[in-house]
């Protein structure tokens, strides 16, 4: 089935026309600054096909020489979105206008959807492709779409991060939330506290190597987002979730003394101290850490965490929370943290809360929500028994090295189609279309251990959060399950062809 994942505002398809045909002469026309769109489409081709795909600023003369041309367009469009993007193909090329580069990145995302599947191989034999007819009118719903990725229970490489930006970026995604620290390890390197990534990186689960990014990594993720118009947003978790950091100094410690680098998988036993005692270096901590993460983060957030600090009481986390999101806002970042956040009053301004309780909201995880919105705040929507990564997929065996993937706590198995049965704002009393920013689906890496692993647990589970992100509310609340699961199936050929591993199982049990 020829389609798009996420599906488009409006397409139409034109199967009698002509379609356009990608051959000898493939040239891209994207003039001005659409020339690095143009260059990294350009790219692509050529790892593709082996040919150079020459970018030129304005088109060819001849009428014939046009009609092989791929034109990236900057132009006024009637659209609010900085993202939003056309795209018609006929006979006469394949023409992509948007307002903004970042339309037209996402408009050459589409395309690149209807080009056979050999165009997403990185050694395809040089291949004259056509595609089909088509106009498409295209913006998306929420401004934030993202997926997260846990570096911390196990470690990835800088080239394994970028290979997966490369393959969510598909999808039309446009945040890359790094999980940079919990009490398994700390990944990013902070100049002024070095045993963080000393003594705090050394460990992961299970013995698995540690590991952290320097601040050059941590760039080289940044920058390569950015040229595909993915904004980083870096997650320095606290007051809890901090046994790393308190392994590496004795003086964050209520007791001062350093606690015992950390390999297991429980939760919910580690805390910053509100001790006076501490006040001092607790705060040159939370000063020096957000200042040095602001500095190497171009985007506008900073995730401060704040979820599951049971070995805080109650007391010491309002302070604690009010003191840490203070930090992080003086860098003139805004903050964003999961929804527990939301048992403090003395938030920043614009402060997001990030929602991670269930499609029905257990305990008190919907009043902590709409008390962030209720202070100015927005909110992403993450609900764990659908939009999680990490929650185990129907009848998915075990892995080749012979230990099961995925976790079950949040009602798990999740099937595709539960992933992609639910309304962003139907979910938390007090808390509609205009409160939500977006939608994010988290992995969270206990049980995934290599990035073949963690490519399977991301696709397909991350198209349907990125189709409920991107596409419009469906009009009688119900989406066409059956459709979008034709349209992810067109995917898989890229997906092989691309070497992106993805999970089958329910195919499979489908027959
Ligand atoms: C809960 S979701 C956590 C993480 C775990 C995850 C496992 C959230 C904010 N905290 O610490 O890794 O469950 O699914």
């Amino acid at each position: 089935m020829t389609g798009i994942v996420p599906a488009p505002a409006r397409i139409e398809l034109r199967p009698a026309a002509a379609p356009f045909r990608f051959s000898e002469g493939a040239h891209i026309v994207a003039p001005g600054t659409a020339k690095r769109i143009g260059a990294l489409l350009a790219a692509e081709l050529l790892a593709a096909t082996g040919r150079e795909v020459p970018v030129f600023e304005t088109a060819p003369v001849s009428p014939v020489d046009r009609s092989a041309g791929i034109s990236l367009l900057l132009r006024p469009l009637d659209e609010a979105s900085e993202e939003a993007y056309t795209l018609d193909v006929s006979d006469q090329g394949a023409v992509v206008t948007a307002s903004t580069p970042a339309g037209l990145y996402r408009g050459t995302r589409s395309l690149r959807q209807l080009l056979p599947a050999p165009a997403s191989r990185v050694d395809a034999p040089s291949a004259a492709w056509t595609v089909p007819a088509v106009t498409v009118r295209d913006a998306p719903r929420f401004a934030y779409r993202g997926v997260m990725l846990d570096v911390v229970r196990h470690f990835f490489s800088v080239d394994e991060v970028l290979r997966l930006i490369d393959a969510v970026a598909m999808l039309k995604v446009n945040h890359f939330h790094l999980h940079l620290t919990d009490d398994q390890g700390w990944r990013i390197q902070i100049d002024s506290w070095p045993e963080l990534t000393g003594i705090g990186a050394s460990t992961a689960v299970g013995g698995a190597p540690g590991g952290f990014y320097t601040k050059a990594d941590f760039v080289r993720i940044v920058e390569y987002a950015a040229e595909r118009f993915i904004t980083v947003v870096p997650e320095i978790d606290l007051p809890g979730h901090t046994c790393a950091a308190l392994s590496a100094y004795p003086e964050l410690n209520h007791d001062g003394i350093a606690r015992t680098p950390y390999e297991g998988v429980e939760v919910g036993f580690s805390s910053l101290s509100a001790a006076p005692e501490r006040a001092e270096a607790t705060d040159r901590f939370l000063a020096d850490v957000m200042r040095e993460v602001a500095e190497i983060t171009p985007g506008p957030w900073l995730h401060i965490g704040g979820d599951e600090s049971w070995a805080t009481p109650e007391a010491d986390y309002l302070d604690l929370v009010r003191r840490i999101t203070a930090a992080a806002a003086s860098t003139g970042k805004t903050v964003i943290g999961w929804h527990e956040i939301g048992a403090s009053g003395a938030l920043p301004t614009g402060t997001v809360a990030q929602y991670w309780s269930y499609l029905v909201p257990q305990e008190n995880a919907g009043v902590l929500t709409a008390s962030v919105v209720e202070l100015g705040g927005r909110v992403i929507m993450s609900p764990a028994d659908t939009a999680y990564l990490d929650i185990q997929y129907p009848g998915a065996p075990a892995t080749p090295h012979g230990y099961a993937l995925g976790l079950d706590w949040a009602d798990g198995p999740t099937s595709l189609e539960a992933a992609y049965s639910w309304e962003p704002a139907g979910i938390v009393p007090g808390v509609g279309e205009d409160a939500i920013l977006g939608v994010e689906a988290p992995l969270w890496t206990e049980t995934v251990l290599t990035i073949d692993d963690v490519e399977f647990m991301v696709f397909p589970r991350l198209a349907a959060v990125a189709e409920i992100g991107w596409s419009a509310a469906p009009g009688d609340g119900t989406r066409d399950y059956a459709d979008f699961a034709a349209r992810v199936a067109g995917l898989h050929a890229h997906w092989d062809a691309a070497g992106t591993r993805y999970c089958t199982a329910e195919l499979d049990a489908a027959g």
